[in-house]
């Protein structure tokens, strides 16, 4: 007869709804991958897995990916230990009536996590690990806890993988970039990773009056096509607008995530989107620009803000932020929103020690699991 192990290795299913864009199953598929690592075995549920094809061509040992149908495929299915949904997606009545049973029957504690959004503001610290019982439909009686990533003591932390720094001290960016095709000179490296900027143009137009040549790497999709409609509009305006070719322009193919990150070491300044990007920025230690997720009711000004705060970004940063994001209209009055990334290298050096010195997220959701009564 099997000895019955007395810790088995949990089992997580993780949720995932992509709502648009790619941070969603980004952020998931990262997570995934993280527990995994670290021994866990993980299964990543879904509802459209498409990006996966170049995010994560080679997969990841340990993690078992799962397209999560409307309604869910329960056939075969066992609940495993942990249930998280990311960014308050919800789970099928029939897979938490599942897990319920499961972990009544066994005497196991109830693991039921909610990963939130990123968010440098207050409530972040305030609603971190705060439980949330459940009082109807099938998990009627179980409880929920709130788990918040931020970059302040109290938060859950960020996504940092173990082998992080190491991976990054080994980058050969001259290797790197030769492999990407890349005839570099030695320009200054800008890599882009945005939606559609208010302050596109005044970054072409800075960049091609600069004293140093300079190259924008662009990243498909959004950003590539923000760029090719601004250099159109531009050429026809004025053709000698970078008549000395001072800027030159890259456009990238979709890269890996692994290779993502890659970019952003490679890369002088990162100009990033979203969430998963910007911290991936912050590990980098570049200076970096954040086109914020914008929302209709305008809360990411806001949000903006506290980020720019936690970060003590210097006036000239604050000022090309508001810019890029489209929070200021160019007026008299105004601050300087010069492009001047260095002048905004001190305060990321500070931002990643700072960061370096807090728990990262998986090792915190583990202590955190581990504590749940
Ligand atoms: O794609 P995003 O804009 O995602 C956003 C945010 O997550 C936002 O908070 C959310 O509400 C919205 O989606 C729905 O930016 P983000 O978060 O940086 O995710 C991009 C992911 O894509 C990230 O994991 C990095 C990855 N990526 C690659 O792997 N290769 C690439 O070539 C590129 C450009 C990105």
């Amino acid at each position: 007869m099997p000895c019955e192990t007395p810790h088995p290795t949990p089992h997580w299913d993780i949720f995932c709804r992509v709502i648009d864009n790619f941070g969603d199953l980004g952020v998931c598929w990262r997570l995934a991958c993280d527990l995994a690592g670290r021994g866990q075995v993980v299964r990543l549920w879904a509802d459209d897995v498409s990006a996966l094809a170049w995010m994560a061509p080679q997969g990841a040992p340990g993690v078992e990916v799962k397209v999560w149908t409307t309604p869910l495929d329960m056939t075969d299915i066992k609940p495993g230990e942990v249930m998280l949904e990311a960014f308050g997606c919800t789970i099928d009545e029939a897979f938490v009536a599942e897990y319920a049973r499961k972990i009544r029957d066994k005497g196991q504690k109830c693991a039921w996590i909610n990963l939130e959004y990123l968010s440098a503001e207050d409530f972040s610290a305030r609603c971190h690990g705060l439980p949330s019982p459940v009082m109807s439909g099938s998990g009627r009686g179980l409880t929920k806890h709130f788990f918040y990533p931020g970059f302040t003591t109290g938060t859950g932390g960020l996504l940092r993988e173990p082998d992080l720094l190491a991976r990054q001290a080994r980058f050969d960016r001259q290797a790197w970039l030769d492999d990407l095709g890349l005839p570099w000179q030695g320009e200054r490296l800008v890599s882009l990773f945005c939606y559609e900027p208010a302050g596109l143009d005044a970054l072409l137009l800075s960049l091609a009056s600069g004293a140093q040549p300079s190259c924008l790497l662009v990243t498909p999709g959004r950003a590539s096509a923000a760029v090719r409609a601004e250099l159109a509009r531009m050429n026809t305006l004025d053709p000698s607008w970078n008549q000395r070719s001072v800027l030159s322009v890259f456009y990238l193919p979709q890269l890996s995530q692994f290779d993502f990150d890659h970019l952003l070491w490679a890369s002088d300044v990162n100009f990033v989107r979203g969430e998963d990007s910007l911290v991936r920025a912050l590990w980098a230690g570049k200076p970096l620009v954040w086109h914020i997720y914008p929302q209709h009711d305008g809360v990411h000004a806001h949000k903006l803000a506290t980020f720019l705060d936690w970060l003590q970004a210097p006036a000239s940063l604050r000022a090309f932020h508001r810019r890029w994001n489209g929070l200021d209209a160019p007026g008299p009055g105004l601050p300087d929103a010069a492009f001047e990334p260095e002048r905004w290298q001190d305060c990321m050096a500070q931002a990643r020690a700072k960061l370096l010195d807090q728990a990262d997220l998986s090792t915190q959701l583990l202590n955190f699991i581990a504590k749940i009564p």
